[in-house]
């Protein structure tokens, strides 16, 4: 039996949550065992991803979002929220940054949002992988709404985006000519494009400049009914759901909390078409398929790494790098006996 109840999780306790979270971060063996109670209470959370590059306003954009959450679906049936920030190169401080700084205390003060820092060095089973088991706990917890935010382009952003239901990539103006620089990859797994920092110069530019890259990218909605069955004859059907959704280009400037009514608004547009569609069934299968193969390449690796002796390792290394072994038959070699 954990030392934590599972119980008093599933009640929502904050002292408990707070426990659990620490042994999970920490791989105890309790946390291990907390993981198995819960899984079965989750799956109900709506997981959003906030990414971005460094100092775009993700932070304060994310504060201001669960602020306008909870306040303007107000009262008792405001939506309880949790947030995840993984590895922010500036403290998540839950107001501190921020102009309003009333507001913002409200929201620290707030029963119904937790917010969560979480560091990604040294977390070896994947960064992924741990922020997937930090939202299980919320979910279970019975928050409705977990926001993940993550900072950069890189694979592990785009990894971390594949757990969340709805991403939202935040961009900020300024970026002028260099707007192709950006990558493909992050305005793929954008659901909702944001330009933060609305009140600085070049905002029109840069939502222009989005747009219009976008309406590029996506086909229009006439062109699928046109040339749906020819398409739905060359491409895997379940790809066809996402293209129904254009992904909106929306203002925001965070500081001052303006744009959000609208951003929460395209949220829930977007939940809409996710439920609508089927697509939330098929990213809950898309998800789940990459917490399991990310489970099972870690359980691989560190099986592997336990059975293999160093010193054989360095050795068949030697015979790669001098040419005497090729790089195929040494990894036969390596896996030799491993017994996986
Ligand atoms: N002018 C203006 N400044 C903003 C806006 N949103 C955020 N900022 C400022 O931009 C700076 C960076 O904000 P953060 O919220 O820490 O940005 P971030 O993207 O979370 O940064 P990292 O986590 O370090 O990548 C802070 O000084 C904010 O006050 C905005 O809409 N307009
Ligand atoms: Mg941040």
């Amino acid at each position: 039996m954990p030392v934590t109840d599972p119980k008093e999780i599933l009640k929502g306790e904050r002292l408990a949550i707070s426990r659990a979270l620490t042994q999970i971060e920490n791989s105890t063996q309790e946390g291990y065992q907390l993981l198995e109670e819960l899984f079965p209470h989750t799956g109900k959370a709506h997981l959003i991803g906030v990414t971005g590059a460094p100092g775009t306003g993700k932070s304060t954009l994310v504060n201001q979002l669960a602020y306008h959450y909870r306040r303007t679906e107000g009262g008792e049936k405001a939506p309880r929220l949790a947030v995840i920030a993984v590895d922010p190169t500036s403290p998540f401080s839950g107001g501190a940054l921020l102009g309003d700084r009333v507001r913002m205390q409200d929201l620290a003060g707030d029963p119904g949002v937790f917010v969560r820092s979480m560091a990604s060095r040294g977390s070896l089973g994947g960064l992924a992988a741990a922020t997937a088991n930090l939202v299980q706990v919320f979910d279970a917890a019975g928050y409705e709404i977990i926001i993940i935010e993550t900072v950069g382009a890189g694979q592990a952003e785009v990894d971390i985006a594949s757990l969340a239901h709805s991403t939202i990539v935040v961009e900020a103006p300024g970026l002028g000519d260099e707007i192709q620089t950006i990558k493909a990859g992050i305005l793929e797994i954008a659901d909702i494009l944001v330009v933060n920092k609305s009140d600085k110069p070049g905002a029109d530019h840069t939502l222009r400049a989005l747009r219009s890259m976008l309406t590029l990218s996506q086909p229009h909605p006439e062109d699928i009914a046109h040339h749906g069955p020819a398409q739905q004859a060359t491409q895997p059907t379940n790809d066809l759901p996402s293209s129904l959704w254009s992904t909106p280009v929306l203002p925001t400037i965070s500081t001052i909390g303006e744009g959000f009514p609208e951003l929460i608004a395209e949220l829930a547009n977007h939940l809409d078409y996710l439920r609508t569609s089927g697509e939330w069934q098929r990213r809950e299968e898309k998800r789940l398929k990459n917490e399991l193969e990310m489970l099972l390449r870690d359980t691989l690796r560190t099986r592997w790494e336990n059975k293999i002796s160093a010193t054989k390792y360095q050795y068949t290394l030697d015979r790669v790098v001098t040419r005497k072994l090729t790089p195929w038959k040494a990894v036969q070699v390596l896996l030799e006996g491993a017994g996986l």
